[in-house]
């Protein structure tokens, strides 16, 4: 990975002064996906993963394609322009967003007399620089290498085909890619046995918070939605929210009360982004686990984005393939943020159909709408709610405390013997831990 210097502390990046040219290549017949987004919105999107490495963007260009080049994914006209404002800006580095086979990045790379990354390559590369924790270190490395690893097998078959004529099969090249694949091989195999270890270590963290009876609640969303800025707001903490992709890439996770008393663990997470590498999603799989168990997962949505509904389409696929469960999907409340960046009047409006999503519009940045929001919050995780009765006896004080400390009483009533009875309110997720404890003394009412 990258050894430049770190990201957050050096403020614009200017010193660093890495120029770098943004090529976004796209099909001139739009298939689905890409005919649901502008393409000024591509760009901006592709300028700002530049960005988020410190890179000097000097210029981003457009290229329609006809068909993909196997030898250069463009065609030769536009690669002849592009060499000719490479040669104008000299720049470090030149990015296409868009999949590159190793073939053509080498091709590109030669032609350009520079650096050539693709979009899986940059994403990569940004979370190399963003990964703060030993877990997300070594997960960002592992899709890292398994990246690699597939461009050395493609690479290969590629060389193989050229030699197949000649009979040179079995030359050095081969050789040497043979084990470089062994020494990632090996390599990968030692990330994810401490892959392992690490993830069980946060199992237990896990385990240990969940006695804690406070339902956990998820922000998902695209990436830049405004998550981490939510979380702030409504947490009070100093999470790193800037105007960068991805600036967020380890979960954190915060109490707070709501406005019922009732309390819960915030948990702020990865952003999403379309085309996310398959490597990456598999990699925080892990981290993700915190999405995958909350009670309730919110999906932040930028309302002022143009792309939106294609980012919704984006994260909703990435829950699907992270594995999120249809009925937390169905729970899931969509939070318009940023309403403050329209004129009153001109805000998206929230449908009254049963079968959409429930949704709230806010301005994390103003804290306009978080009453709405928060009730809304408490109302689903009350609709979550079970609720039970405990009788308990004079002298069982130590599991009257555990109760308490447990669950959210409702209502308790003495009787005149000093018996005691007590209305509980639980977490899906508590119920087990209160049936094991209290037993025959313990009945459902509801939920
Ligand atoms: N105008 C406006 N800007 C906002 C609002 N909420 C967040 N932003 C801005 O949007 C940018 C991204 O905010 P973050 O909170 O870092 O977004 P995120 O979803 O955590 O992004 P990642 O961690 O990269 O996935 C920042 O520049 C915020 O200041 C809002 O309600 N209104
Ligand atoms: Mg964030």
């Amino acid at each position: 990975m990258t050894n430049k210097t770190d990201a957050h502390s050096s403020g614009s990046g200017r010193e660093s002064s890495r120029r770098a040219i943004v090529v976004h290549p796209y099909m001139k017949r739009p298939n689905e996906r890409s005919s649901t987004r502008t393409l000024d919105a591509r760009l901006e999107e592709a300028k700002g993963l530049a960005r988020a490495i410190s890179l000097d963007v000097v210029a981003a260009v457009a290229v329609a394609l006809n068909e993909a080049r196997p030898s250069t994914l463009i065609g030769k006209g536009k690669v002849e322009e592009l060499k000719a404002l490479c040669a104008e800006h000299e720049p470090e580095l030149v990015i296409c967003d868009g999949q590159l086979t190793p073939v053509q990045q080498r091709n590109l790379e030669r032609e350009w007399n520079t650096k050539v990354l693709d979009r899986t390559g940059l994403i990569l590369e940004i979370f190399g620089e963003r990964a703060r924790t030993a877990e997300g270190r070594l997960q960002v490395e592992l899709a890292h290498l398994s990246y690699q690893k597939g461009r050395l097998v493609r690479s290969w078959t590629h060389l193989e085909r050229q030699r197949g004529g000649f009979g040179f099969l079995g030359g050095p090249g081969e050789t040497q890619i043979e084990s470089d694949r062994r020494a990632i091989g090996d390599r990968i195999a030692k990330l994810k046995r401490e892959l392992e270890d690490v993830t069980r270590t946060r199992k237990l963290h896990r385990d240990a918070r969940k006695r804690v009876p406070f339902p956990v609640v998820a922000l998902v969303g695209y990436t830049n939605a405004g998550k981490s800025t939510l979380f702030n707001r409504l947490t009070s903490a100093e999470v790193l929210a800037k105007d960068q992709l991805f600036a967020t890439l380890d979960p954190t996770m915060r109490g707070l009360a709501l406005p019922s008393k009732r309390r819960i663990i915030l948990s702020d997470t990865v952003g999403f982004i379309s085309e996310l590498p398959t490597q990456l999603v598999a990699a925080f799989r892990a981290t993700l686990e915190e999405v995958l168990e909350a009670d309730l997962v919110l999906h932040v949505r930028d309302a002022s984005h143009p792309d939106w509904m294609a980012q919704k389409e984006d994260v909703l696929a990435v829950l699907d393939e992270l594995g999120v469960a249809p009925q937390a999907q169905e729970s899931m409340i969509e939070v318009w943020n940023k309403i403050d960046c329209f004129p009153p009047g001109k805000r998206p409006a929230a449908s009254n159909d049963k079968r959409e999503p429930k949704s709230v519009s806010i301005s994390a940045l103003t804290g306009e709408g978080f009453d709405r929001l928060l009730k809304m919050i408490d109302d689903a995780l009350a609709e979550n709610a079970v609720e039970a009765d405990l009788r308990l006896a004079a002298d069982e004080g130590a599991d009257l405390a555990w109760a308490y400390a447990n669950g959210d009483v409702l209502k308790r009533t003495n009787d005149t013997k000093g018996r005691v009875k007590l209305r509980v309110a639980l977490t899906p997720a508590l119920l087990p831990r209160f049936e094991r404890r209290f037993g025959a003394r313990m009945v459902r009412t509801q939920g």
